[in-house]
C-alpha cells in the first residue's frame, strides 16, 4: 500500500526554515531549524523477533530519555557499549534495499490483511503485532555538528516501545506509543551520512482496540545553537481578562548546553493569528519587556515576564463564540551575536469557570458541552496521522453541532489540537486507559511505575498553550478507580497537571467509582461514564448523589450513550421503549452481524441518545456529555466482538457517512438549523402489509407524517421526547413525507421513496481542488442510484476504482463493520448504497486527477479533482 506522507503543519516554522535554507549557512546558524524527517525511509516488519532485543534488555538506556519529565532522581546512562550495536539493522553496512520504501506517517498494519494470527476482534484483526524496523540516512553538514550545536530527534508518536539508534549506537527511546518524545542526537551525530534506525515492538494483547503500528505520526530533526529555548520551553497564560485588557504572562526556559556562561537577551512580541492562514498578521499587539540574564554553562534558567493586551480578541468555542488566537514570537540573542533562537507560541485569551451548579462558563457565558469521544484512527487510513483526514472528521462533527472532543483514551497528534484551536472545539485531553492495574495482559500497567510521571508531565508541558484544552483527563475506567490506591494516583497526576499548567482542572472517566471513594474525593471534575444516565435498563442516575456530595464540583458525562447501529440497516420489530439492550431478538441482525439504525439499542451498560438527553435535562447542573463515539473506529466491534472489524458506536461510520443518529444529535445541538430527518428508507419489497415504524428527528417541535399523501397524524414533541414516532405505519410502496413545524410555522421537510433497481454510479468529491504536496486528500463518495438518481438503500454492487493523472487511490471503504476486504483494495462493494475512495496527490506534480468508478451492469461515473 502506498504510504502516507506529511507536510509541515507548522506553517510559520516551515517558512522560516525555507528562507534560512535559501540564504545559506551563516543565517541558518543563527536560529533554529526544524525539518521534516518523513521522507525516504526503509521499513520491514517481523512477526518473530529478528534481533533478540527487547525492552527489558534496552531499558537501562531508554529510561534516561524521560529525565526532563521526572522529579525523582535522574537516570544515569550506563557506561560501556549499549546493547544492539551488533544488530545488523543498525549498521551503515546493512543493505536495506529489499525493505519497503515508506514515507511517514506510516501505519504498517493498516494494509492488512484482516484475520492476522494472534490478533483479536477487539484489536481490529490487523497485523499490528511483531517487531518493525525503520531505517533512514540523515545527511548533516559540517555546520550542523560539533561545538555550539545541538541536534534533536522529535517523534510525535511511535507505536510502540521505540528504541532509536544513530550510527550504530542506542540513543534512547520511549515505550508509550501515544506520547511524543525528543532525543538528543548531538553526541552520536557526524558530518556526512548518518544511519538512523528505529526499532518498534508491539506485543499481542496490548490494547483493547486497534492501536496502529509504526512511526505513525510526524518525525522531525531540530537543529539549534547551544543556547536555545528548551523543549516545550514556553508557557503563556492569561490570568486576568476583561473586555478592555488581558494580562498575559510568559515563562520561557532557556537552556545553555555550552561549557561557558552566556549573556542572553530575550525579546517577545505578540501578534494576532490570521484565522485562514494560521500565521501572524499585522503589527505587534503587545511586547514583553526585554530581559537580559546570564545562563551558566550546563544550566537551564526560567525567565518570566508579563504584558497587557488591550481589547483582546477572545478564544471561544464555535458556533456561539469565535476561536481567535494570538502568537508570541520569542527571540533569543546571546553574547551580542544576534538571534540564536526563535520560537513561536500560539495561545488564546479566554476564561474558564467550572461551576458546580451551572457547568462550564467560557468567557462569562455558559457553554453546554456537546461533546463526542473519538479514537485516534482515521478509518481506512489507520493510525497514520493525516491533517486533512483529521480536519474532515472535525468538520463533519461541527456540522452536527459538536463543540467538544475527548481524545479517548490517549494523547492525540499535536496537529489535532492545532485543528481544535482553529475550529473552536473544546478538548478533554486524555492520557491513560489503565493505571497500575491491567485491563489486558500487555497494556500500559507494565510501564506504569517507571513511566507514568514522565508521560503525564511531558504531555501537559507539550500541550498546555492550546486554548482548546479545557480539561486534562488523567484516566479512563481504570480498574484502580475504587481503591485507596486510586485516590493516591489521582492526587499525584492532578499535581503534575497543576505544576505544568495550573489553569485547567483534571477529570477522569469513571464507570463505577461512586461518591465517597478516595479518588472521587480528590478528583477536580468527576467524570461519569454511563452511570449518570443509569446503565442499561436502569434509570437510576448517580448525578444527584455526586452533586449533593460535592456541590461545588462541576460534573459531566465523560462517556455517554454507547448506542450501536449499522448505517442503513433496520431490524424489525422495533422496541416500543425509549432505550433497549441490544441482543439477538432486540435490534441485532445476527445473520449479517448488523445492528438496527432506529438508534435505540445499546449494550447492557449503556443507553440510547434519547435516554441520555432525558437525564441530562433532568439534572441541569451537569455540564454536558461526551458521546461514545463521534466516529466509528477500528476494533472493539461490540456486540459482534469476535467477527467484525470495526465499531458500531459511531454517530458517523468508519467511511465518514452519517448514520441516522447524526440528525438526532444535530436537532438537539443545533436547534437553529431547520431540519427534519425521516427513517427508515422506504424500499421494502418483503414488507408489503407489515408494520414498519417511522421515526422522525427534527429541530422543530411538531411534525405531520404522510404516507403516499395520506396524513398519519400530526404529533408534538412532549416533554422527555426527542423524536417523533409513528410506530404503527403499514408499509406500502410509494413515498413517506414529513413536514416539521416550529412554533406553529412550517420549519423543514424530508421524504423517502421506494426506489428502482441500481442503474448507475453517482460520484462526488468532498473537495475538487487539493494541494500537490503528496499529502492532501480528496474523499470521493460513490452512491449507487436508480434511473432517477435516487440512492438504492440496499445496494451492495461491487465498485472498481481507477485514477488517471498525478495521484493515487490510497484506500477504499464503505462503513460496513463486517467487510474484511483489505483497505487498499481498488474494488469495494457498496454498503447500504454507498462507497468511499480516498485520493491523494503526488508530491510536486500538478494536473487533473480523473477518478473513475465502474460496476458490472451499471453506468459508471467519474469526478475530476485538480491537484496543484
Ligand atoms: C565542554 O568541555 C569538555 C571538557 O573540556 C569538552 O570535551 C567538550 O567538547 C566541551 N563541549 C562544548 C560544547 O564545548
Ligand atoms: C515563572 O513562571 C512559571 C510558570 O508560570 C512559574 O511556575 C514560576 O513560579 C515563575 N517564577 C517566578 C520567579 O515567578
Ligand atoms: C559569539 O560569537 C563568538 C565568536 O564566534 C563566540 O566565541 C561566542 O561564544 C558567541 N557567543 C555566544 C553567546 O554564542
Ligand atoms: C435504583 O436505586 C434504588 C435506590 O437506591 C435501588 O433500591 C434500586 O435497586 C435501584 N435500581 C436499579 C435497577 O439499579
Ligand atoms: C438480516 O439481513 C438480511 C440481509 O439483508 C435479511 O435478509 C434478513 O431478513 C435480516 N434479518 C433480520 C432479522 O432482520
Ligand atoms: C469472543 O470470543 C471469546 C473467546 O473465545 C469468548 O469468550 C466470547 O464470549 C466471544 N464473544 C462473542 C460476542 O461471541
Ligand atoms: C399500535 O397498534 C397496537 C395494536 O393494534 C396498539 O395497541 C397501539 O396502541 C398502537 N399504537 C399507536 C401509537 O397507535
Ligand atoms: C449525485 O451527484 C451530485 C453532484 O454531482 C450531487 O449533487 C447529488 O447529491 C448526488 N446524488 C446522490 C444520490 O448522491
Ligand atoms: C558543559 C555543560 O555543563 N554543558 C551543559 C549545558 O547545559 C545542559 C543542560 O542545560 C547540560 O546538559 C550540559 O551538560
Amino acid at each position: 500500500m502506498p504510504s502516507l506522507k506529511s507536510s509541515s503543519p507548522s506553517g510559520l516554522l516551515l517558512l522560516g526554515l525555507l528562507l534560512l535554507t535559501v540564504v545559506g549557512h551563516t543565517v541558518a546558524q543563527s536560529s533554529r531549524k526544524r525539518s521534516s524527517l518523513n521522507a525516504d525511509w526503509r521499513f520491514s516488519r517481523f512477526v518473530d523477533n529478528p534481533d533478540g532485543l527487547s525492552y527489558d534488555t534496552l531499558k537501562a538506556w531508554i529510561l534516561p530519555s524521560s529525565n526532563d519529565f521526572i522529579t525523582r532522581a535522574k537516570y544515569q546512562r550506563p557506561t560501556g557499549t549499549p546493547p544492539g550495536s551488533d544488530v545488523q539493522y543498525v549498521k551503515d553496512s546493512f543493505d536495506d534495499s529489499k525493505w519497503d520504501p515508506v514515507t511517514l506517517p506510516h501505519d504498517w498494519a493498516i494494509k492488512g490483511p484482516f484475520g492476522a494470527p494472534g490478533v483479536s476482534g477487539p484489536e481490529g484483526k490487523l497485523p499490528y503485532n511483531g517487531v518493525g524496523w525503520y531505517r533512514k540516512t540523515v545527511k548533516l553538514g559540517t555546520g550542523d555538528v560539533g561545538s555550539g550545536k545541538n541536534l534533536y530527534l522529535e517523534v510525535d508518536g511511535a507505536m510502540s516501545y521505540a528504541s532509536v539508534f544513530l550510527n550504530g549506537v542506542l540513543v534512547g527511546g520511549w515505550p508509550y506509543g501515544y506520547n511524543a518524545f525528543r532525543l538528543d542526537l548531538t553526541p552520536y551525530a557526524k558530518a556526512g551520512d548518518n544511519t538512523l534506525a528505529i526499532r518498534l515492538q508491539n506485543a499481542p494483547d496490548s490494547s483493547r482496540w486497534y492501536p496502529g503500528a509504526g512511526l505513525y505520526r510526524n518525525v522531525w530533526l531540530v537543529k539549534v545553537n547551544s543556547v536555545h529555548v528548551a523543549q516545550y520551553g514556553t508557557k503563556v497564560t492569561t490570568p486576568s481578562v476583561s473586555a478592555g485588557s488581558a494580562t498575559v504572562d510568559l515563562s520561557v526556559t532557556i537552556e545553555n548546553t555550552s561549557n561557558s556562561t552566556k549573556r542572553v537577551d530575550l525579546v517577545t512580541e505578540v501578534y494576532e493569528v490570521d484565522a485562514s492562514t494560521g500565521k501572524a498578521t499585522g503589527d505587534a499587539k503587545a511586547t514583553f519587556k526585554s530581559i537580559s540574564i546570564s545562563v551558566a554553562g550546563g544550566s537551564k534558567q526560567v525567565v518570566n515576564s508579563t504584558t497587557e493586551l488591550s481589547n483582546p480578541k477572545l478564544w471561544g468555542p464555535a458556533p456561539e463564540q469565535t476561536p481567535n488566537q494570538y502568537v508570541a514570537i520569542s527571540k533569543v540573542s546571546a553574547g551580542g551575536n544576534g538571534t540564536v533562537d526563535s520560537v513561536e507560541t500560539k495561545f488564546g485569551v479566554r476564561t474558564l469557570v467550572y461551576d458546580g451548579n451551572k457547568g462550564l462558563i467560557v468567557n462569562g457565558a455558559h457553554v453546554y458541552v456537546k461533546g463526542v469521544c473519538n479514537h485516534h484512527d482515521l478509518g481506512s487510513l489507520g493510525a497514520a496521522f493525516n491533517y486533512r483526514a483529521a480536519e474532515r472528521q472535525l468538520q463533519i462533527l461541527l456540522e452536527m453541532g459538536t463543540n467538544a472532543l475527548r481524545t479517548s483514551h490517549n494523547m492525540p497528534a499535536p496537529e489535532l489540537l492545532d485543528l481544535a484551536d482553529k475550529y473552536g472545539i473544546m478538548v478533554m485531553g486524555e492520557t491513560f486507559d489503565t493505571w497500575k492495574t491491567k485491563k489486558v495482559a500487555n497494556d500500559y500497567h507494565l510501564l506504569w511505575d517507571e513511566w507514568h510521571e514522565a508521560d503525564m508531565r511531558s504531555y501537559v508541558r507539550r500541550e498546555r498553550n492550546h486554548p482548546s484544552i479545557v480539561a486534562w483527563s488523567i484516566g479512563n475506567e481504570m480498574p484502580d478507580q475504587s481503591s485507596a490506591l486510586g485516590g493516591q494516583i489521582a492526587t499525584e497526576l492532578q499535581n503534575i497537571a497543576r505544576q505544568e499548567d495550573g489553569t485547567r482542572k483534571s477529570t477522569a472517566g469513571l464507570n463505577n467509582a461512586g461518591p465517597g471513594t478516595a479518588l472521587v474525593n480528590v478528583l477536580e471534575i468527576p467524570g461519569l461514564n454511563y452511570q449518570g444516565e443509569g446503565k442499561g435498563t436502569s434509570w437510576n442516575s448517580t448525578y444527584p448523589s455526586f452533586h449533593s456530595r460535592y456541590p461545588d464540583k462541576m460534573i459531566w458525562g465523560t462517556e455517554t450513550a454507547s448506542t450501536v447501529s449499522t448505517r442503513g440497516t433496520y431490524v424489525f420489530p422495533v422496541t416500543s421503549g425509549k432505550t433497549a439492550v441490544v441482543g439477538p431478538s432486540a435490534g441485532e441482525n445476527v445473520t449479517m452481524q448488523y445492528v438496527s439504525s432506529y438508534e435505540l439499542y445499546h449494550p447492557s451498560w449503556a443507553a440510547s441518545p434519547d435516554k441520555v438527553f432525558i437525564q441530562q435535562d433532568k439534572y441541569p447542573y451537569v455540564a454536558g456529555e461526551f458521546v461514545w463515539t463521534g466516529w466509528d473506529y477500528i476494533g472493539e466491534p461490540t456486540p459482534f466482538d469476535n467477527t467484525s472489524r470495526s465499531s458500531y458506536f459511531g454517530i458517523i461510520d468508519l467511511a465518514g457517512f452519517k448514520k441516522d443518529r447524526f440528525w438526532l444529535y444535530q436537532a438537539r445541538w443545533r436547534p437553529d438549523i431547520p431540519q427534519a430527518h425521516v427513517l427508515p428508507h422506504w424500499t421494502w419489497p418483503d414488507r408489503v402489509g407489515k408494520v414498519t415504524p417511522v421515526h422522525v428527528f427534527t429541530s422543530g417541535d411538531e411534525a405531520e407524517l404522510f404516507v403516499n399523501g395520506k396524513s398519519q397524524g400530526r404529533k408534538k414533541t412532549e416533554p422527555s421526547e426527542y423524536r417523533l414516532r409513528w410506530d404503527n405505519v403499514t408499509y406500502v410502496p410509494g413515498e413517506i413525507e414529513v413536514v416539521a413545524y416550529k412554533n406553529g410555522k412550517k420549519w423543514a421537510e424530508d421524504s423517502k421513496k421506494t426506489v428502482g433497481s441500481p442503474a448507475k454510479l453517482n460520484v462526488t468529491a468532498d473537495r475538487t481542488s487539493i494541494g500537490n504536496d503528496g499529502y492532501d486528500l480528496s474523499f470521493i463518495t460513490v452512491a449507487v442510484v436508480d434511473k432517477n438518481g435516487d440512492t438504492v438503500p440496499m445496494a451492495s454492487n461491487a465498485i472498481s476504482f481507477s485514477i488517471d493523472g498525478p495521484g493515487e487511490i490510497v484506500s477504499t471503504d464503505n462503513g460496513d463493520p463486517t467487510d474484511m476486504v483489505a483497505f487498499p483494495s481498488l474494488t469495494r462493494k457498496a454498503f447500504s448504497g454507498m462507497a468511499l475512495a480516498i485520493v491523494r496527490s503526488k508530491p510536486g506534480e500538478s494536473g487533473s486527477l480523473k477518478v473513475l468508478a465502474t460496476s458490472s451492469g451499471l453506468e459508471g461515473g467519474e469526478v475530476v479533482v485538480r491537484a496543484g
